[in-house]
Formats: C-alpha cells, sequence, structure tokens
C-alpha cells in the first residue's frame, strides 16, 4: 500500500559544490520546514494516513451536518425492446430515466441514501469484464462531495446488490475571501460503476438526473424537465415518438411528456450525456445566455448578454434553460429538438405542449405530430423518420 506524501520539491540545483546540508537555513526557512512537518504530522494522522485504510473525510468542510435527508433507489424498469433499462427513483416505484431532478439552494447539504435494488443477473449482463465488481453508485457533478461520495470503483464509493449507501452532497455557497465561485447552476448524477469503472452501461441504461443549485434570489420555475441529449440520437434515451407520450386530454407532465400553460416559468436542465455533440434548440422561444436564462431588468450589462435560442452541448456537459411558456407566441406544439440536422432527421426531436392559461389547448391547434405520426405513403412531406423512431437501437 503505497503512502501518498506531498512533498516540496528540491530547490533547482545551484551551481558549485554546495550541498543542501552545507547551506545556510535562514529563519524563515526553518520556520517552513517546521510548519511542513506539523502540517505533515497532522494531515498524515487524520488524513492521508486514514486513506490507506479507506476512512475518507465523510463529508466536505462546511457540511457539518446534513439539513435534508433522502432515500434514493435504483432498480431494473421495463425493456426497451432488447435494452436494459435502470432507473432511480424517491421509491422503486416511481423510478425513471432521468430520474428524480435533486434541487438545492446554495449553503445546503443533502444526504441521499441509494439503495441499490437492481438484481444481480442484470447487474452480470452489463459487465464488461468479469472482474469488475457488481455495484451501482451516485455520482454527481458541480457540488462538493468528498471521497466517500464520489460514486467510483477505485474510492470504494459504490453500492453492492442489496445494500445501502448514503452520499453526501454540498452545495457550497459563494465566498468572496476565499474567491470560491459557488456552486449554483445546473448540473447532473449517474451511475459511475454499472458495467465499468466508468458507469458507461450504467448511464446508458438510465441512471442518470438532473440536479440544479439555487442561489437566494434566483427565479424559480413553475415547471422543470430534465433533457438529456445522448447516443443514438436520443433525448432521454428515447427517440422518434417514444419522447413524446403526453395525453391530448390528460397529459402528464413526465420525462416523456412536456407540457406547460401560456405564461409559466418553464425549466429545462439539459444534458448531454454519451458520445456525441448536439445542440438544444426550441421553437418560439429564447432566452439569455447567463446562468439562469434570464437577465434582470436595469442589469447594466444586459445588452452584452446574447440571446439564443440554440446552445451546443457536448458530452457531460450541462446547462439551464428558463423561458416562459408561449411567451408573445401563444399556446402550441414547439419542437424541441437537437439542431444537428442528422440527429434530428432520426428522430432526437420532442415537442413543448404549450397550452392556454385555462390548461386547453385552443381549437385549431391539432398539429400533425412529425415524430408520432405513422408511416404511410401518404406523409411524403414528414420527415421520413418513423424507421429510426421505431428502432430501440
Ligand atoms: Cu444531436
Amino acid at each position: 500500500m503505497s503512502a501518498w506524501r506531498l512533498v516540496e520539491d528540491d530547490p533547482a540545483p545551484e551551481p558549485g559544490p554546495v550541498t543542501r546540508a552545507d547551506r545556510p537555513r535562514t529563519g524563515a526557512r526553518r520556520m517552513l520546514v517546521v510548519a511542513a512537518v506539523v502540517l505533515l504530522s497532522l494531515v498524515g494522522a487524520g488524513g492521508l494516513a486514514a486513506a490507506g485504510t479507506g476512512m475518507f473525510a465523510e463529508r466536505p468542510d462546511g457540511c457539518s451536518k446534513p439539513d435534508r435527508s433522502l432515500q434514493l433507489y435504483a432498480v431494473e424498469l421495463p425493456r426497451d425492446g432488447t435494452q436494459i433499462r435502470l432507473g432511480y427513483g424517491l421509491t422503486p416505484e416511481t423510478a425513471s430515466y432521468p430520474g428524480p431532478t435533486m434541487e438545492m439552494m446554495e449553503g445546503e447539504c443533502l444526504a441521499i441514501t441509494l439503495h441499490n435494488q437492481v438484481p444481480v443477473e442484470t447487474l452480470t449482463a452489463l459487465r464488461t469484464n468479469p472482474a469488475h465488481p457488481l455495484g451501482v453508485s451516485l455520482h454527481v457533478h458541480g457540488v462538493k462531495y468528498t471521497q466517500q461520495s464520489d460514486g467510483t470503483v477505485q474510492s470504494a464509493s459504490y453500492v453492492p446488490p442489496g445494500e445501502s449507501r448514503t452520499y453526501t452532497w454540498y452545495a457550497a455557497p459563494r465566498n468572496n475571501r476565499t474567491g470560491s465561485p459557488g456552486t449554483a447552476g445546473y448540473w447532473w448524477y449517474h451511475d459511475h460503476v454499472v458495467g465499468g469503472p466508468h458507469g458507461t452501461q450504467g448511464l446508458s441504461a438510465g441512471l442518470f438526473g438532473g440536479v440544479v443549485v439555487r442561489r437566494p434570489g434566483d427565479p424559480k420555475p413553475d415547471r422543470t424537465y430534465v433533457t438529456a441529449f445522448g447516443d443514438r440520437q436520443s433525448i432521454n434515451l428515447r427517440r422518434g415518438e417514444a419522447t413524446d407520450t403526453c395525453d391530448a386530454v390528460n397529459p402528464q407532465p413526465g420525462p416523456t411528456c412536456l407540457v406547460a400553460r401560456k405564461g409559466e416559468r418553464v425549466e429545462f436542465v439539459v444534458i448531454g450525456i454519451g458520445n456525441d455533440m448536439h445542440t438544444f434548440h426550441l421553437h418560439g422561444h429564447s432566452w439569455a445566455d447567463t446562468r439562469t436564462g434570464m437577465v434582470s431588468n436595469g442589469q447594466p450589462f444586459a445588452d452584452s448578454v446574447p440571446i439564443i435560442d440554440n446552445k451546443t452541448l457536448g458530452p457531460g456537459d450541462s446547462f439551464g434553460v428558463q423561458v416562459v411558456a408561449g411567451d408573445s407566441v401563444g399556446p402550441g406544439h414547439w419542437m424541441l429538438h437537437c439542431h444537428m440536422q442528422f440527429h434530428s432527421d432520426a428522430g432526437m426531436s420532442t415537442m413543448l405542449h404549450v397550452l392556454d392559461e385555462n390548461g386547453q389547448m385552443p381549437p385549431g391547434m391539432d398539429h400533425e405530430h412529425p415524430a408520432a405520426a405513422p408511416a404511410t405513403a401518404d406523409t411524403a412531406s414528414a420527415p421520413a423518420t418513423d424507421g429510426a423512431a421505431h428502432q430501440h437501437n
């Protein structure tokens, strides 16, 4: 077992035969050496030495006690064709992909206990190497956590089948004294263990979700939707008609039903999963390219912030967008799609359904839904996506 130690570099070699031992030490230099020895002793006793025993600090600085705790379950969901699907849920019955959106305020410390209920056989089937351990984990972007909450194999912070583990996230606030920028933003969480050391199989099976960290005073949305843009031209691992299962009579908001009333503030957490580049584009709406998607009236730099309706998204990226549904454009079925043309052509396209203030779609707003249109010879003008829309690979 290696004992890691941070040792100061020797100074650059000096000309002549003067050895280090010969060199006279100044008072300041002696103090530095003493301080370093004391520091190494302290850190070594409580920190680095403990690393060898697998005992890392349990919580980040500033998070002495969790403000809130919740239970999270990783379960297997019905397959999509032949694809294994997994999901996180606040209960086993409500697991989904994406999983529940985790919302925090800066300064908050959240303890999440993850219960691994994914069958051993399923984890075994997803494993790419028989030597890789079986388990699921919770790895988060953007907020603060210690190695115990890293959610990786190398830090032994994953959950074997049938077991549980508590992860601690700290939404560290901005600190003008230290220059720490804070953690407010749009982030995501995902498995980092299923299949291999990067959780690639867990991610592509559905173990991911959005994280929103707000700063006091941030605008609060009426609705939040996660749109994860991924491989095989997928939105939330679905493509074509499967991206939009909204019932016209009784739409239930969820990962496959993006719906809002006119005037509601709708927030999208946009996540890049997988290996491809994408662009997030929404018809009829635009937003400021800022942390929240908004610019307060009267801010002196308001005019220097670009207003956009399309934003590039790379693997692992995440950002948030807030728009006012139907603002000056009214109710309707507004396309939301990747603007890489061959991606949208292949079914990477869904809808934001904006109803009127009463929650009704006004008459005359019935639409031809390109993603859901049946493949018939007389829909030649509709994109020829239906073959792709039914593929599951
Ligand atoms: Cu794309």
